[in-house]
């Protein structure tokens, strides 16, 4: 699968939520949330639209300093030390305006690289976004019933290690700069703004391709092979070239 939709039933830690100062505010039509600390805004994000009124439809934007237990896709996890990073999770309670669903990660990288506006960031597929080679934001999709969750890890101002084996080994990270949480509400805004307009495939492969590197060669992250990235499907597949000749990758494989 291209993107890592879960189903997962509802589990009401509010316990978790009050624990935390929940500080609430109206960004345009995003119902911001700010949280002290959690373990991770795709389950806050999950507890606070359950408890929410069904007949809000606007997104939801929870957003964090720390999380003490992030998550990238597959069981990975995403890291922070809590100083001045920012962790956020948008959930949208009910459609989006665009299908497939597959090619969402790559529209969320338009939006995030848009926001964060540092003419020296590209997209790598399916789902970062790069610092001179150096990860500075990872994204993630779920799914949880009708809505759809996408959080975004953003190195704002550290940078944590990056193991270099085992299965949460990947490329060094990078940070980018700035406030963190105007750069979180720049990115909710973004998406909120997004998601009250039209999209549709074609405007999502030209969005994203303008924004990617097309020069770097990707590493396959279980067989370790080099290939070129080619071009996007209409799908959000990544068509490349290796040393056996051209295809088309699925998410997920790539360092
Ligand atoms: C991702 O997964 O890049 C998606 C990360 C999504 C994190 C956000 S934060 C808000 C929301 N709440 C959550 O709990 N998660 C989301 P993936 O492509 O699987 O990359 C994970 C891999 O990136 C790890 O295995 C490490 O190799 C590396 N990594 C972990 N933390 C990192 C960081 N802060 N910066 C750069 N690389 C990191």
């Amino acid at each position: 699968m291209l993107i890592s939709l879960m189903r997962r039933t509802h589990t009401l830690f509010l316990a978790t939520i009050t624990q935390t100062r929940a500080m609430t505010t109206t960004c345009r039509n995003v119902d911001w949330r700010w949280l002290e600390t959690t373990p991770s805004t795709m389950d806050s994000a999950k507890e606070l639209l359950a408890a929410r009124d069904t007949n809000d439809a606007r997104p939801l934007a929870v957003a964090t300093a720390h999380q003490t237990k992030g998550r990238g896709t597959r069981g990975r996890s995403w890291t922070d030390d809590g100083r001045g990073n920012v962790a956020l999770t948008v959930a949208f309670p009910s459609e989006i305006p665009l299908t497939p669903v597959t090619l969402l990660p790559l529209r969320v990288g338009t939006v995030v690289i848009d926001a964060l506006n540092d003419s020296r960031l590209s997209l790598k597929w399916p789902n970062d976004v790069l610092l001179d080679g150096g990860k500075v934001a990872g994204i993630l999709v779920e799914s949880d019933g009708e809505a759809i969750f996408v959080g975004i890890g953003v190195n704002v101002a550290s940078v944590p290690t990056v193991p270099s084996s085992g299965s949460d080994r990947g490329r060094r990270a990078a940070k980018v700069g700035g406030d963190a949480v105007a750069i979180a509400r720049s990115i909710a805004d973004g998406l909120g703004a997004w998601s009250q307009g039209r999209d549709d495939a074609m405007n999502v492969i030209t969005d994203w391709s303008a924004r990617a590197d097309w020069t770097a060669e990707l590493e396959l992250r279980e067989t370790g092979e080099r290939v070129k990235p080619v071009r996007l499907l209409p799908d959000g597949r990544l068509r490349v070239r290796g040393a056996a000749g051209e295809r088309a990758l699925v998410a997920d494989y790539l360092l």
